[in-house]
């Protein structure tokens, strides 16, 4: 009950925030300079994989140390070099994701975040129904949250249970399944936008190594190009960038 009150008083404050800046924005016009196109971008995955760190950090705000699980939605506004993405994510919660595909339609292209922190195979599994699925439109980004890997003494999903493996040779790690799926997709044929794959820790690893600002950079890098990369997309079809438009916008 609670949490179906919650779910519409943060879909109704998300309303409200796009209405004001689109207010704002009709009154003061941005200038030529800052006018860039403005895509969405659907951001999934299980729950606690880091969708609202990584979109906090990418949003230039400095994220809490714990972060609540995200009921319902969130949406961020993210400025790249090529555009601004009005990313939406959807609680990864069991109970908020048969509810992810009423999103779908919402989104000029879909960034699937997956951990090493959460069981390679549901992640897999999960991942599979999401590259495939025919009511996505648009590019797809699957980003790897690969802090675990980066800090060696913390056990992984791989050696504390996830996939267990009594002895023998050491499991996949889940950025190389995924690298996998993501390349047997994109080879498939049956996906009209290619699919892109970056994997970075997105929290500094527990002993920070110079290249901290590096990983950083390079989710941030991943971002811009797939920013790009749906802008281009979209371009495409639509022949201009000032007719860009949601799908389901474009009925
Ligand atoms: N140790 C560790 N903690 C992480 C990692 N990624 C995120 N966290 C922490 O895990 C918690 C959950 O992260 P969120 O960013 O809220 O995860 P989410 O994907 O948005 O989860 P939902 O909103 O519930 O779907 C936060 O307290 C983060 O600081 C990680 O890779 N390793
Ligand atoms: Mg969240």
């Amino acid at each position: 009950m609670l949490d179906a009150i919650w779910q519409r008083l943060s879909f109704a404050w998300g309303v409200i925030r796009i209405a004001s800046y689109s207010a704002w924005r009709f009154f003061f016009p941005a200038d030529e300079q800052q006018q860039r196109p403005t895509v969405s971008a659907l951001v999934l995955g299980l729950q606690g994989v880091g969708k609202t760190t990584m979109l906090t950090r990418l949003a230039n705000e400095t994220p809490q140390q714990d972060i609540p699980p995200t009921k319902g939605f969130a949406i961020k506004a993210i400025q790249t070099p090529a555009c601004i993405i009005n990313a939406m994510e959807i609680g990864g919660n069991p109970k908020l994701r048969p509810y992810w595909h009423r999103y779908f339609h919402q989104a000029h292209g879909l960034v699937v975040v997956v951990s090493d922190k959460e069981s390679t195979e549901e992640q897999a599994a999960m991942l599979k129904g999401l590259l495939y699925d025919k009511r996505i439109f648009g590019p797809r980004l699957i980003i790897a949250n690969t802090f675990l890997a980066t800090a060696p003494e913390t056990p992984t999903a791989a050696s504390s249970g996830g996939d267990k493996q009594a002895s023998g040779p050491a499991a996949p790690s889940l950025a190389d399944v995924v690298r996998a799926m993501v390349d047997a997709a994109n080879a498939s044929g049956q996906i009209k936008y290619p699919v892109s794959f970056r994997a970075a820790p997105l929290l500094p690893s527990p002993s920070p190594s110079p290249e901290k600002g590096q990983e950083e950079a390079e989710v941030r890098a991943a971002f811009g190009r797939f920013g790009a990369q749906v802008v281009d997309a979209l371009m495409a079809e639509a022949g201009d960038a000032d007719r860009i438009q949601p799908p389901s916008a474009q009925t």
